[in-house]
């Protein structure tokens, strides 16, 4: 049986040069426009799309290389079987048929016993609606194996702001630049928003005043005009610490309150407990931080101008991640901040987009069955767990795709023991041979995105993008949704839907019963549109919640026997509470790394060095450790080793273990996995992965 590579006959690849219009795939707020040279079949530069506002012409240093990436010489060029004990990386060339036929054999032996005992994981590696979930939910479905619990990154975020304003919605990113004052909350914009930093640049160039609220001096923070650094997982402390201050001056919108908000008077009373002193302790900075900042946001509301916040996720991933983005949330309601375009806040624009995921994902396919779900944060716990009535059936396959699990899931001594299991069936869908393809029984070529359609909503801005295929598919790669195709032929599901082309699976995603709500034609014709929406969402209120208002009174959470308020919620491991682990490590994403992609790409490791644990001199010093110094990291999870660096970045009492490396880069092959927690957040069930304590040892000198 053979299949057909699923590229659309409209694409012509022509022997000339052609510039092909594109999207990029990763997983970053920014989603740009590409601009794809190709010249006689080959790509040969990728660049920004001058047409589209929010690309500007310009990419990043990582995405200006993806034609390294797309023809690394250590790309997955053909199916690959394993031949050496698993985990050991060794494998052999098969053709297509073998692998499917046998993949799908083993699945059905599987589906015969429970087929629940199969169960995908994926995130993404794209964010493209095509190839992450269409065609393969639809084959999941179909079979009824596991659902999965996507939550390895926004989760607690995500909840919290459905909980405070309805979705994830917020200001339109491009008004940053008419704010007067802009708060990066959480967030290294210069790393991971880059396209963002130029409205923010634009603003500064206007006269507004950045602060930047981050426990590490980023690079971002080192560009605006003041950084408050506190302590890990105490946000809703220091929001809640601005309430304070606002209703003592009385730096209030009581219009706003009263029209478009819920649960005010509850909202006062909490945040009166929280005077500044209270939270310059728990934040661990300044009286005087603590009332500038609420002076600063206050003075908008006093002068009638914008104040923005621009949350990103860094913030939410401890445990109290969900009530922090409520209290961070409730702020410009405050002082009718929404009122103004250049006003209000943005975590995500993601909840704005009308995608039809059931048009893409069909789930009438589980036919009434009622599926468990597996969260992809404690992977590494549920791999070892065996059948119960409880749990379920023992989790006996995995198909992998758009993820890199062994590297990027908590506590990875675990997932690894996981991954290892002999009677695990584990197929990986991928372009190189990562953590987690190591440990697969089948690696399966993927496409990268110069090579495939596919359609994209952003969650930094309001565009949708179309990507079009600029190569053919390099050796034998295919995308994941005719992969999926192939296996669903195998298995005899013959439903028509698992006939569609990519093309039809795009036009799919913002196709409703009642017409297209994005003009199909317009994002063939230029590659981009725009959602329609007013410039200020919540200007007069019209919040998407059951009420119509800004609930800073949850009457969901409290029906499900949570605080209905946003509150502090201290992290599981917090600063000062272990005497064996002194130190909160927090390990945000690299520049030229996206998650653990890029980092076989050599130019951009070579950029990165090597990877490393950021400690203050005062820390360092009181372990005998210097920059070079070789230190051991550990906790009662695992021990991770790498090289130190002394540095002004790192508050005193927290340390930075930064990127996610690929472990076979690491000195023992490991990563900072090693000592992350499963535990999950407040709100979402998201993972924790800054509110983990270490101990930090001297290991080796730095050579000489
Ligand atoms: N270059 C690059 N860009 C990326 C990524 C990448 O790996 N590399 N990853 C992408 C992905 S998946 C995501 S989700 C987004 C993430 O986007 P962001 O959430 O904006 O991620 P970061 O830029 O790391 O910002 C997180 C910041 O939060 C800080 N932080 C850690 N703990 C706390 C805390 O408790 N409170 C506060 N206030 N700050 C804290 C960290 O020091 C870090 O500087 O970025 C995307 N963009
Ligand atoms: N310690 C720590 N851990 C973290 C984080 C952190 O800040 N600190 N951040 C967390 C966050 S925010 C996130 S989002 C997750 C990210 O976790 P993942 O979503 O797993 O992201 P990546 O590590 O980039 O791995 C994506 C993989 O998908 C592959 N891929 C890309 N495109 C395709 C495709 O079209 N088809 C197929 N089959 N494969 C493709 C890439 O080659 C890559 O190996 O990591 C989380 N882990
Ligand atoms: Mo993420």
């Amino acid at each position: 049986m053979t299949d057909p590579i699923s590229i659309s006959p409209s694409v012509s690849f022509t022997n000339g040069t052609t510039k092909v219009r594109g999207a990029c795939p990763h997983d970053c707020p920014d989603t740009c426009a590409l601009l794809t040279t190709v010249e006689n079949g080959v790509a040969i530069k990728v660049q920004g799309n001058p047409d589209h506002h929010q690309t500007g012409g310009v990419l990043c240093t990582k995405v200006s290389r993806y034609t390294e990436r797309s023809y690394h010489p250590e790309r997955i060029l053909q199916p690959l079987k394993r031949v050496g004990p698993k985990g050991s990386g060794q494998f052999e060339p098969v053709s297509w048929d073998n692998a499917l036929d046998e993949i799908a054999a083993r699945l059905q032996a599987i589906t015969q016993r429970d087929p629940q005992a199969i169960a995908p994981y994926s995130y993404a590696g794209t964010m493209g609606l095509v190839q992450s979930e269409s065609m393969a939910a639809r084959f999941f479905n179909k079979l009824g194996a596991s659902l999965l619990d996507r939550t390895i990154c926004s989760a607690a975020g995500g909840e919290g702001l459905t909980q405070t304003l309805g979705r994830k919605a917020g200001m339109k990113v491009q008004f940053f630049a008419e704010a007067k004052l802009i708060i990066i909350w959480g967030s290294n914009s210069i790393a991971s928003n880059l396209h963002f930093w130029r409205y923010v640049q634009e603003a500064k160039r206007q006269g507004a005043k950045i602060i930047c609220i981050d426990p590490r001096k980023t690079e971002t923070a080192e560009k605006c005009h003041e950084h408050i650094a506190l302590q890990p997982g105490t946000d809703a402390a220091l929001a809640l610490g601005i309430m304070h201050e606002l209703i003592v001056h009385d730096w209030l919108d009581h219009a706003y309150l009263e029209s478009h908000t819920i649960g005010w008077p509850l909202l006062r009373e909490r945040a009166l407990l929280w005077n500044p002193e209270r939270v310059a302790q728990v934040c661990g900075v300044s009286v005087e931080q603590v009332r500038s900042l609420a002076r600063d946001y206050g003075q908008c509301f006093v002068d009638g101008q914008p104040a923005a916040i621009r949350l990103n996720y860094g913030m939410q991933r401890v445990r109290g991640g969900g009530n922090a983005t409520r209290a961070v949330a409730c702020l410009p309601a405050l002082t009718g901040a929404w009122r103004h375009r250049g006003g209000g806040m943005l975590l995500s624009s993601s909840g704005m987009f009308p995608v039809n995921q059931a048009a893409l994902q069909r789930p009438e396919l589980r036919a009434g069955r009622q599926l468990r779900t597996l969260n992809m944060v404690t992977i590494g716990d549920d791999l070892l767990k065996s059948s119960s009535t409880t749990f379920g059936p023992k989790i006996e396959a995995l198909i992998v795709y758009n993820s890199n699990p062994v590297a990027v899931a908590p506590e990875s001594g675990k997932v690894v023991q996981g991954f290892a299991r002999e009677d695990l069936f584990t197929v990986v869908l991928e372009h190189f041979q990562t953590d987690t393809a190591d440990y697969a029984d089948f690696i399966l070529p993927a496409t990268t995105q110069l090579e495939h359609w596919d359609v994209h909503s952003a969650y930094g801005h309001t565009d949708v993008l179309l990507n079009r295929p600029a190569i053919a598919p390099v050796g034998q790669a295919r995308p994941n949704t005719a992969i999926f195709r192939g296996l669903a032929a195998r298995m005899g599901f013959t439903e028509p839907c698992f006939a569609d082309d990519d093309e039809t699976l795009c036009r799919a995603a913002f196709s409703h019963p009642d017409g297209e709500r994005i003009n199909f034609n317009e994002l063939l014709d230029k590659g981009f549109a725009t959602l329609p929406g007013p410039d200020a969402p919540f200007a007069e209120g019209r919040f998407l919640t059951p009420s119509g208002k800004c609930e800073f009174f949850s009457e969901r959470l409290a029906a499900q026997g949570l605080d209905g308020l946003p509150d502090h919620v201290p992290n599981y491991e917090a600063a000062g509470s272990s005497a064996s682990y002194p130190l909160a490590m927090i390990s945000p994403p690299a520049r030229n790394f996206l998650n653990s992609t890029f980092v076989n790409v050599k130019s951009l490791r070579d950029i990165e060095g090597e990877p490393l644990l950021e400690i203050s001199a005062q820390d360092a010093a009181a372990r005998g450790i210097v920059t070079g110094s070789v230190v051991k990291v550990f906790n009662q999870r695992g021990t991770y080793r790498c090289k130190a660096r002394v540095s002004d970045r790192a508050r005193v009492g927290v340390v930075h273990g930064l990127g996610i490396w690929w472990r076979k880069f690491g000195l023992d092959g490991t990563n900072v996995n090693e000592l992350t927690s499963q535990h999950l957040t407040d709100l979402g069930r998201g993972p924790v992965f800054y509110d983990c304590l270490v101990e930090v040892q001297l290991d080796a000198a730095p050579a000489l």
